[in-house]
């Protein structure tokens, strides 16, 4: 497998490449190549060299090599499978609007170099941020792909809601199934538990309605910040954690029926904007993502979803002159 991965010097492929490299994406007996970028800067493509020594020193069984770009066509040359993690950081006293537009540049850029290069098949994750736009642009740029290979990551804010839960009912994660993280990757985003189950109960049934909407969903929007204020630096090993599980799931198909969210191109499911990346409950199956249909949405959901779709989509007006028609 060719795997292409981009910000390859930053904090989260630190702990990201690592597991890759090691197995634990495609299982010990697949071999993979990692293919990776960084902008063309000294000091970028100097740390990326660094971490390349690191990986021929860990000697991994299933690493079958790796390649170092600054040009995004070259990188994802015949790639299966891009993970999209370098963006430009928001820097001091920059506006909303000018972050996303930065970030516009870049994923535009390597939108059209996925199309021109990449494995018709190829599946990419946006992990950078805003994830859901960056990959709405990537997309959209990347005309002769199938939309249905973009996806964005918000499988980090379902395994902090699954976590919460866990901790919240005194059961272990692996016990809790079908938590929904429905819209943006932000702090609009929607924690549903709804149609969660915790042990054989259902969510609604053991879980406390005023803790879940008073202090959960804020706690699980507000996650990254949390750990920003603690460690200094924003949330790596499980963004790559979640990064992994999200590939994983995709490829390998979810197991037992689990619903996973994924910020995929909308089609108006659930009276969302069509075109908007939105993520949605999924399942996987043989390499393809499938949203799981026919929820009943209460109004308290409803509301949710629909103000995170609000700001998706003024991310995307605040864009739009940046997309092809
Ligand atoms: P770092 O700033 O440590 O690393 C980013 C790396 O990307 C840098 O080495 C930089 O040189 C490189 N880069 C920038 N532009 C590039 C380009 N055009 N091509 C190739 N490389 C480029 O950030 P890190 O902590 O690794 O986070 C990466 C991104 O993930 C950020 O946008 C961050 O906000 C986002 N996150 C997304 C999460 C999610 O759940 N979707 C959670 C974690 C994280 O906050």
């Amino acid at each position: 497998m060719k795997v292409a991965v981009t910000g390859a010097a930053g904090q989260i492929n630190y702990s990201l490449l690592f597991r890759i490299a090691s197995g634990q994406l495609f299982g010990p007996d697949v071999k993979v190549h990692l293919s990776l970028l960084e902008i063309n800067i000294e000091a970028a493509v100097k740390a990326m060299e660094g971490v390349a020594m690191e990986l021929e020193d860990c000697a991994f069984a299933t690493l079958d090599g790796y390649s170092l770009h600054t040009d995004p066509v070259k990188c994802f040359a015949d790639a299966d499978c891009v993970f999209l993690v370098g963006a430009k950081p928001r820097a001091k006293g920059m506006e909303r609007k000018d972050l996303l537009k930065a970030n516009a540049a870049i994923f535009s850029a390597q939108g059209n170099a996925l199309a021109e290069s990449a494995s018709p098949d190829v599946k990419v994750l946006v992990v950078g941020n805003p994830a859901n736009t960056n990959c709405l642009i990537a997309q959209r740029n990347a005309a002769s792909l199938n939309p249905a290979n973009f996806t964005a990551m918000t499988r980090l804010d379902q395994n902090r809601a699954i976590t919460q839960i866990a901790q919240h009912t005194n059961k272990h994660a692996s016990e809790i199934r079908n938590v929904i993280i429905w819209g943006n990757h932000s702090a609009t985003q929607f924690p549903d538990i709804a149609h969660a189950s915790v042990a054989d109960a259902l969510a609604a049934d053991v879980v406390d309605d005023a803790w879940y909407r008073n202090e959960m969903i804020g706690k699980v929007q507000k996650r990254g910040a949390a750990i920003i204020e603690s460690r200094g630096f924003s949330s790596a090993a499980s963004a790559a954690s979640a990064a992994i599980d999200h590939m994983r799931d995709w490829f390998n198909g979810t197991i037992d029926g689990q619903w996973v969210s994924m910020g995929v191109v909308s089609s108006g499911e659930y009276e969302i904007t069509s075109g908007l990346v939105y993520s949605y409950p999924c399942t996987c199956n043989k390499g393809e993502w499938n949203i799981v249909s026919g929820l009943d949405i209460a109004p308290f959901a409803r509301e949710m979803m629909k103000n995170t779709e609000d700001e998706l989509i003024e991310e995307r007006n605040d864009i739009a002159t940046l997309l092809p028609i």
